[in-house]
């Protein structure tokens, strides 16, 4: 070929949080498919195939161009065989990749009672059914920013001086979500204790809760250890919540297939002509101590996550949680008040979260 049809090799380090990933990239056609076949593998149940697509779809999304042949893939990190062998298919035959990939899709797709917490009641669970394809269309930035109004009125409501932020992959500046997360906290350690409950009733007596799960703290009666819950889960106390968000004008007309209305959905007497839809959302309280450690951990993306948790324990020797930074070393742990505080300690360069979107 002719120089200008090489691509220069590129060095990439081998862990995502030493990584810049941004949102927008040169090779989703390959990352998406790298992606449905690790949700494939998760459920199978094989979470090692799984990371291992996702560790793969990681590096192509870091790369500064776009993968045109093999020979781009040489000498880059965490590219197994089987990851190899797909991506060979895609870079040959594009078009089947992609049918492909859409067919699989929807082949895997996930059923609705996989939305409710296992040991619910069923009226809940048919409820929710109910909202799987409002659940099932992506939330705009537009309607998380309704959402905030909303979850900010209600926590100051219950708790004046209460501090909201809203994590997950709306701060890493995603246009859509299947989500909307926040956090919570307040400067004074303690007054955050219980505070859910009030938040959740409060939401409820305005008619904005379809559905609510909420999970009591369980931190400080844990035997976990230092850092290290037994499962990736944290133990703030958490809300997984279905809200009822009341369409503006202009939305109902540019997507009203999407939307239920008060009859169709059989849910109890509206106002007439009032439309809604289901929105997830989800709430976690965090002590103010451990604020900079949840901000970190619900921002994700869960791959980053995954790979700060890594990198602090094969090449730091710390153990790193949403909750805390512990130090096997020193047998300590590392206070942080903010994000800037945990990379430094961890050893790593700041990275914003706009480009945590491994
Ligand atoms: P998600 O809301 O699942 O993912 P997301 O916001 O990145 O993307 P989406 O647009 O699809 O909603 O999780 C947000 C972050 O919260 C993610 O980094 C993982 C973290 N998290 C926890 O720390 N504990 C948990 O129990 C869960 C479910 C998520
Ligand atoms: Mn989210
Ligand atoms: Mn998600
Ligand atoms: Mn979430």
């Amino acid at each position: 070929p002719k120089p200008s049809e090489i691509t220069p090799a590129v060095r990439m380090k081998s862990y995502a949080c030493q990584r810049r990933t941004p949102l927008k990239h040169h090779n989703s056609f390959l990352t998406d498919a790298l992606e449905i076949l690790a949700q494939n593998a998760e459920f199978s149940e094989n979470e090692g195939r799984s990371v291992a697509f996702r560790r793969s779809a990681s590096v192509l999304k870091a790369l500064p161009h776009v993968v045109r042949s093999m020979d781009n893939l040489k000498d880059l990190p965490c590219l197994g065989e089987h990851s190899l062998r797909v991506i060979k298919a895609l870079t040959n035959v594009f078009g089947v990749g992609v049918r492909t990939a859409d067919r699989w899709f929807r082949e895997g797709l996930r059923s609705p009672l996989d939305l409710i917490p296992t040991g619910q009641k069923l009226n809940h669970a048919q409820q929710a059914v109910e909202y799987y394809n409002d659940l099932n269309t992506p939330v705009t930035k537009k309607e998380a920013m309704v959402i905030s109004d909303i979850v900010d009125k209600a926590v100051k409501a219950v708790l004046p001086g209460a501090i909201i932020t809203l994590s997950g992959g709306f701060r890493r500046g995603k246009e859509v979500g299947h989500d909307v997360d926040f956090l919570i906290t307040h400067p004074e350690e303690g007054a955050e204790e219980r505070l859910m409950p009030k938040i959740v009733n409060w939401l409820d007596d305005q008619g904005l809760l379809l559905y609510q799960k909420t999970t009591r703290n369980s931190y400080l009666e844990s035997k976990d250890g230092p850092a290290r819950p037994a499962s990736n889960m944290d133990r703030f106390e958490r809300c997984f919540s279905i809200f009822k968000l009341e369409q503006l004008d202009s939305d109902i007309h540019a997507k009203a297939s999407s939307y239920n209305s008060g009859k169709t959905a059989g849910m109890e007497e509206r106002h007439t002509g009032s439309i809604w839809r289901a929105v997830r959302v989800d709430l976690v309280v965090s002590p103010y101590s451990q604020f900079a450690f949840a901000t970190l951990g619900w921002t994700g993306s869960k791959l980053f996550e995954r790979e700060l948790r890594r990198w602090a324990g094969q090449e730091k020797g710390m153990s790193l949680s949403s909750h805390a930074l512990y130090d096997s070393k020193q047998q300590r742990y590392l206070r942080a008040n903010s994000e800037e505080e945990i990379f430094a300690h961890l050893g790593l360069e700041y990275i914003p979260p706009s480009e945590r979107n491994a």
